[in-house]
This record gives structure tokens, C-alpha cells and sequence, in this order.
């Protein structure tokens, strides 16, 4: 049974690659899951990519993750890493390791993004790489499911 990861993406994501190329990217959401579930073949591990505009669905999903056998999150909360309570508690509360994604630098924008409600809980924040950011991210994981000393 190859372990288990959790791709979890916040508000707006869904319009990648069709608005503000500059700041984004021009790669869709739909390739990035694609390559992601490529790379995951390749590394010997499962992804499971959900994005949603809704708070609640988010929570509800990361509160499914403590059933399911998800072993890792890569996330990237989109609007709500400055916003929300909420979806820190749920992670906080199944406890799994994750790792939060932005695809901007978040730090060499405006002030209100340099606040994060998920920095202090992530295993590693990885803003500013784009679309490959999430490639990235997918390899720490698998690295750290996958190395046996490490575990
Ligand atoms: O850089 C990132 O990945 C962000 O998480 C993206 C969020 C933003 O609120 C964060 O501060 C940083 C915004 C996602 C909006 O996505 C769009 C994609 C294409 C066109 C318009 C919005």
C-alpha cells in the first residue's frame, strides 16, 4: 500500500493559468495535480488533490484525513493562510505533518500576507517557486514517508 498524501488547495486556485500570470503562473490547476500524480507514481506514493472555494469544505476535508489514511498534506490555503482559525484548528487537530505552498513570494508582497496561520504548524514552507513549489513539496514528503530512519 503506497502511503497516502493529501494536496489541498484554497479560494480562487481554480482560476490558474487563465488570470494574473504574472503573479501565478500560467500553468493550470489541473496540470499541477496531473504532475503531481505523475511525480507520485514515480516516487512510489498516492496524491489525493481537492481544491474548494468554501471554508467549511476545506475543514471538513482535513477532518476526513484522520480516517482515511492520509499520511501527509501538501497545502496551499490561498487566501485563507491569512484568515483562518479555523482551518489551523482542523490541522492541528489530526495532527498530520504539512507542508503549506504558495506559489508567490508572499513576503515580497503586500504586508497582510507576510502573516501566516499555518507557518508555525508546518513541517516547511516552501513561496515563490511557482508552479513547482508543489513538486518540490511532494518530494519532502515522500522523502520523509519513504526514508525508514526517519520515520
Ligand atoms: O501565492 C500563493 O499561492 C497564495 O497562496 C495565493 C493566494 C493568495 O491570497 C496568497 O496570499 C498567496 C491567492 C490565490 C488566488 O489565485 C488566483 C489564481 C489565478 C488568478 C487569480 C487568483
Amino acid at each position: 500500500m503506497k502511503p497516502r498524501i493529501a494536496v489541498l488547495h484554497g479560494p480562487n486556485l481554480n482560476l490558474l493559468g487563465t488570470r494574473e500570470p504574472a503573479v501565478y503562473g500560467s500553468t493550470t490547476l489541473a496540470r499541477i495535480d496531473q504532475d503531481l500524480r505523475d511525480l507520485a507514481e514515480q516516487l512510489g506514493v498516492q496524491v489525493d488533490c481537492m481544491q474548494s472555494n468554501h471554508e467549511g469544505a476545506l475543514v471538513d476535508r482535513v477532518q476526513a484525513m484522520a480516517q482515511d489514511g492520509t499520511r501527509f498534506v501538501l497545502l496551499n490555503p490561498a487566501a485563507y493562510t491569512h484568515t483562518s482559525v479555523a482551518l489551523r484548528d482542523a490541522l492541528a487537530a489530526v495532527a498530520l505533518p504539512f507542508v503549506e505552498v504558495h506559489l508567490s513570494n508572499v513576503y515580497r508582497r503586500e504586508a497582510f500576507r507576510r502573516t501566516s496561520y499555518f507557518s508555525d504548524l508546518a513541517e516547511a514552507v516552501i513561496s515563490g517557486c511557482g508552479a513547482l513549489g508543489y513538486s518540490l513539496a511532494l518530494r519532502f514528503a515522500a522523502d520523509r514517508l519513504l526514508t525508514k530512519a526517519q520515520n
